[in-house]
């Protein structure tokens, strides 16, 4: 019998288990099409050291290993389980195109206002200059919310059915979590909301919390 795939995830979490690290989309996605895997936990420690490094260049999580595959970049792991397993990716070859490019929206065009802005809170909340900042990395975070709000209008999913594109972009939407900016936008919320909803997407999350709170997932 094959092994199951093996993902590492933050031994302690900054967010304590609330769906933010990166570990989260690559649970989600297991969780869809439904393939077990293991988790390694991961010291901030062992991160940077060689052993870690070998399988991801930037000591990060998450990691993937399935077999002499070893795989990093949360983005390039959504995807390699997409291709493997139904039910990510459309099956038409345009549809599977677009829900392609929703992915990179998400990482590329979405999450780096949302990231800058995350970053100024985390590490320059003390410089002079970040209460003038701030307001400048939120509008730019604005910006990209407006578009994708205008865009999204009254569907559920982003292009028809739910891809992996909706399951990054959820994900990303996530990190505005405690802003207020997504409450601008009534239909990113609903949209987030329904991501949230999906079955796989809470056995992912009750996976990760339970990292913290010791107590097993409830199936
Ligand atoms: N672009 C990478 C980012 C990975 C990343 O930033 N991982 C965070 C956790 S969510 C991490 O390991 N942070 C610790 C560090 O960078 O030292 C991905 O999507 O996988």
């Amino acid at each position: 019998m094959r092994k199951a795939p093996t993902i590492t995830a933050f031994e302690r979490s900054p967010d304590r288990g609330r769906g933010l690290a990166r570990d989260m989309r690559v649970r989600w996605a297991l969780e869809e099409v439904g393939q077990p895997y293991d988790v390694r936990l991961v010291s901030f420690d062992e991160m940077k050291e060689p052993a870690h490094r070998a399988l991801h260049p930037f000591g990060q999580i998450p990691t993937y290993e399935e077999g002499d595959l070893a795989l990093f970049e949360s983005g390039a792991i959504v995807f390699h389980i997409a291709e493997r397993h139904a039910g990510l990716l459309p099956d038409d070859a345009k549809a599977r195109a677009r829900a392609i490019a929703w992915m990179f929206a998400a990482l590329n065009t979405v999450e780096p206002p949302i990231l800058d802005r995350g970053f100024a809170v985390l590490m320059e909340r003390d410089r002079t200059w970040h209460q003038e900042r701030l307001p400048i990395l939120d509008d730019r975070v604005r910006v990209r919310l407006g578009e994708l709000s205008d865009r999204l209008g009254g569907a559920d999913w982003l292009d028809d059915a739910f891809s992996a594109g909706d399951l990054l972009m959820v994900t990303v939407l996530r990190r505005l979590s405690g802003t207020g900016l997504l409450d601008e936008y009534p239909n990113l919320c609903a949209y987030v909301a329904r991501g949230e909803a999906r079955p796989a997407y809470n056995r992912a999350f009750d996976a990760q919390l339970a990292v913290f709170t010791g107590r097993p997932p409830t199936d």
